[in-house]
């Protein structure tokens, strides 16, 4: 055969369809590989069994909250797999890197780098021999100080910081920055859930959900926007079932089928098991256009006041709520006549859903005393997120949803501390008010200009505005988009600091100065020289709790994250003002601190000593809106165009495979989706293969003006049509830095338009 046609052979290996439901056996089954692979028989499976009890440690797998934080032992594939992979007995130590240069484990794979297991000390890289080499803790903190006392203005360092940092090390971190002269705080959050930061307080006075988890007990409706619960918070799916077994619909709206939003069987419940049975989840699934959803609220919209009309007309009351409307919002008559605008045919068009398909989902919005919407990055991720955010809001006010049992909105948020770590000051653009408390708790003065977003961070690295970076925890040059301009911004910096526990692809992104400093993990014990320590952490609905790890440290070497951020302050701030020894020796002392700085935290240590912790005030859910003007607001939204130019005749949206954390790759399958044993796969529409002149199982580029992803295999999938899906990181070589939504600077990983060839 000739090469030419090997290379478009149709390479079908690891491809066939998965039948079952998502959790059930399959799920127990990869919980015993991944505790065999990384812990054997070891003492770490007992740590299993202490995630998210009163006692035990918070999971690091997702946010998603736990019921009363007091149940028994849930048990979550997701937490499992990230436990595991943090109490591995594999090491990556100073041996380990002296046998592996930086040159060559850049070419290792992101899968192989964390693999080598935690990291157990300190190290500098070496440019003569091109090695990291260990360092004293004292020695590496003087090297980032001499870097930061250096440079010539506050501004050029960069503070980044992952959701998984606790609310005690994220807040000495925002007071080391702020202390130090600036607001350059690029997050994980900017990725993720910005949309929802920026948007929701416009419209409802607060940038996070306002249901807890025992509404869902109570909702009569429950809709789905754009998450995958099955992967990405599995322990939701127990919540869902519930609901499903109530006989209360469940609304998907996704452009992929995902099996967890399918069906389910729950591990914990053990006739389900027994008898391979299992739970339908959605009561109606609308495979949405990617990019769709703005277009498919406002037709929800345009659904319930077209209904609403005709009731009135009829003599009825009407199907929104109008006392709610006059009494608490703003902005009703001008979302009416944007709405009024609106065409079915535009609507249609661009969330490719028929009239009648979008009217069945607003009938059984407005049949449902009580609803609560759901969305995850399937909304937020796009160049109009923050508006479509506002959308779902606006629909949920026309019905006088929020602060109201059963009723409200939920972001599904990701990292397991990303929302806390907001909450303490993690913010570019912070306000006055939690200034002046800061200054005011610690004797300092902090810079008031706005700081970088994580966007702007490597725009400044990239223009040369920024110097130095640090990370508390992540990998941002790979979780952020446009890999080929960021790994250049980072090799151009005197210094790239990287708080972590494993070694990855940021770390090997040397810069004059480049240090690796590996911390304590959650599930580890954290002894201080006021004894034994606990961390706390803010879930998806505000409930605050403590966590404490109950693993021996992999190395004595280990330093928590607190103690870490307090060694780099000393030594870049000779002057502090700030007692960092007396706060990181005993954290209720930070905690001390944090109530001073928020209010909301009154009480804090003897509050987050109770069982399950507190929940913070959330105005909306009280039907306290803390807006200017102390109203919720009706936004108004045009509807972008939809895709689907000659050049780029798709929009590519970028998803986790079910066995990643992020930029954190498990292993190559992705069981629910039937993907075995490889991640170099792209999903469409059988159709449009067909139109395409492909067959399932060619090789394909996939094509974004100047930049292509090659040899991808075409799989052919229960995809909308003009849609097509890949695998995070790797496809974000084609989203090029530009591309993001302009109100919240979230990048648009899941609006990339292209175009599918058959590869060279
Ligand atoms: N196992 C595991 N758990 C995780 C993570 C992980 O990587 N692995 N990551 C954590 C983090 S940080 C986060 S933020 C969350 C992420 O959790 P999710 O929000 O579930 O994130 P994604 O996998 O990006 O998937 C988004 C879903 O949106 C759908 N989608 C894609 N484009 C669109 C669109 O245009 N419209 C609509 N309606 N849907 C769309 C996809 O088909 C997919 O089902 O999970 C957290 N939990
Ligand atoms: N194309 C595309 N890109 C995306 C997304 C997408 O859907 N599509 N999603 C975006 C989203 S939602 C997010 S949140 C970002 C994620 O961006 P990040 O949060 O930057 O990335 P992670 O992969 O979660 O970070 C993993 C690293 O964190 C370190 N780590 C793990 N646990 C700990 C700990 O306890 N302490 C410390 N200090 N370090 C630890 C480990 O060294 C590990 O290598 O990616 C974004 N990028
Ligand atoms: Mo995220």
């Amino acid at each position: 055969m000739h090469s030419g046609a090997l290379m478009t052979k149709r390479f079908l290996e690891g491809i066939k369809p998965y039948p079952g439901p998502a959790g059930g056996w399959g799920a127990l089954r990869a919980v015993a590989k991944a505790v065999r692979a990384e812990m054997g028989a070891s003492t770490g499976t007992r740590a299993l069994f202490s995630m998210n009890q009163p006692e035990g440690f918070d999971c690091p797998g997702c946010a998603w909250p736990d019921p009363k934080h007091t149940s028994s032992f849930e048990f979550c594939e997701n937490g499992a797999k990230a436990v595991t992979w943090e109490a591995t007995q594999k090491r990556a130590d100073p041996d380990f890197f002296a046998r592996h240069s930086v040159s060559e484990l850049w070419t290792w794979s992101d899968y192989a780098l964390e693999e080598a297991g935690r990291l157990t000390h300190p190290l500098r890289y070496d440019r003569e021999t091109d090695h990291f080499v260990p360092v004293e803790w004292d020695d590496a903190f003087e090297r980032v100080g001499a870097v930061l006392r250096a440079v010539a203005h506050p501004n050029e360092v960069e503070f980044y910081t992952s959701g998984r940092a606790s609310n005690e090390a994220a807040f000495l971190y925002q007071l080391f920055a702020r202390e130090f002269g600036t607001n350059n705080f690029p997050d994980c959050s900017n990725m993720c859930h910005e949309a929802t930061s920026v948007g929701l307080p416009q419209s409802i006075g607060v940038g996070k959900g306002t249901i807890t988890l025992e509404d869902f007990g109570e909702a009569d409706a429950v809709f789905s926007f754009g998450h995958n619960p099955g992967t990405n918070h599995p322990r939701m799916l127990g919540t869902l079932r519930e609901v499903s077994r109530r006989g209360v619909p469940i609304i998907a709206i996704n452009p992929m089928r995902e099996r967890g939003l399918e069906r389910f069987q729950d591990p914990q419940a053990p006739i389900e098991m027994a008898t391979f049975g299992a739970t339908p989840i959605s009561s109606g699934y609308h495979m949405v256009k990617v990019g769709g959803d703005l277009a498919l609220v406002k037709g929800i919209i345009k659904a319930l006041l077209e209904a609403d009309a005709a009731d009135l007309a009829a003599g009825g009351v009407g199907l929104i709520d109008r006392r709610f409307i006059e009494v608490h919002t703003i902005g009703f008559e001008a979302l009416r006549a944007d709405i009024q605008k609106a065409d079915w045919a535009a609507i249609c068009e661009v969330s490719g859903l028929t009239q009648p398909a979008i009217e069945s989902i607003a009938q059984v919005y407005w049949s449902a005393e009580r609803s609560i919407i759901c969305y995850g990055m399937g909304i937020t991720q796009h160049r109009h997120g923050t508006e479509t955010v506002q959308q779902l809001a606006n629909l949920l006010l026309l019905r006088g949803n929020f602060g109201r049992e059963g009723a409200g909105i939920c972001p599904v948020r990701g990292h397991s501390n990303v929302q806390g770590d907001r909450t303490v000051g993690i913010t570019e653009i912070p306000a006055e008010p939690f200034l002046e408390r800061l200054d005011r708790a610690f004797g300092i003065t902090s810079p008031r200009a706005h700081g970088h977003n994580a966007i702007e961070a490597i725009q400044a690295m990239r223009d040369g505005k920024a110097r130095a970076f640090i990370g508390l925890g992540g990998n941002l040059a790979v979780a952020i988009s446009d890999p080929q301009a960021t790994f250049a911004a980072f090799r151009k910096l005197d210094l790239n600091a990287q708080i972590v526990t494993k070694l990855n692809r940021t770390c090997l992104l040397t810069a004059k100065e480049s240090l690796i400093l590996p911390c304590l993990g959650r599930t580890e014990i954290d002894v201080q020289a006021a004894g034994l320590q606990a961390i706390t952490v803010e879930d998806s609905m505000s409930v605050v709790h403590a966590s404490r790890g109950m693993l021996q440290p992999v190395s004595d070497t280990l330093r928590s994250e607190p103690a870490i951020i307090a060694g780099i302050a000393k030594a870049s701030l000779p002057a502090t003002v700030v007692t960092w020894d007396a706060l990181i020796a005993n954290y209720d002392r930070i905690r001390d601190k944090i109530e001073e700085v928020f209010p909301d935290f009154f009480d804090f240590n003897e509050r987050v000593r109770m069982k399950g912790g507190f929940r913070l005030r959330v105005g909306a859910a009280l039907r306290q809106w803390d807006t200017p003007d102390g109203l919720a607001h009706f936004i108004v939204a045009d509807i972008p165009p939809g895709v689907g130019c000659e050049e780029h005749p798709f929009l590519l949206t970028t998803i986790r495979s079910h066995d990643q954390y992020n930029t954190t790759i498990y292993g190559l399958d992705d069981r629910y989706r039937g993907i075995t044993g490889r991640r170099d796969v792209v999903f469409l529409n059988g159709e449009d293969l067909r139109d395409l002149g492909l067959e399932h199982g060619d090789l394909v580029d996939i094509v974004a003006g100047d930049r292509v992803l090659t040899g991808q295999t075409a799989v052919a999938h229960t995809i909308s049509r003009g849609s097509v899906a890949a695998y995070y990181p790797e496809a974000n070589c084609l989203v090029p830095l530009e591309n993001y939504d302009k109100a919240s600077g979230t990048p648009a990983y899941k609006s990339i338009p292209v175009m599918v060839r058959r590869a060279a």
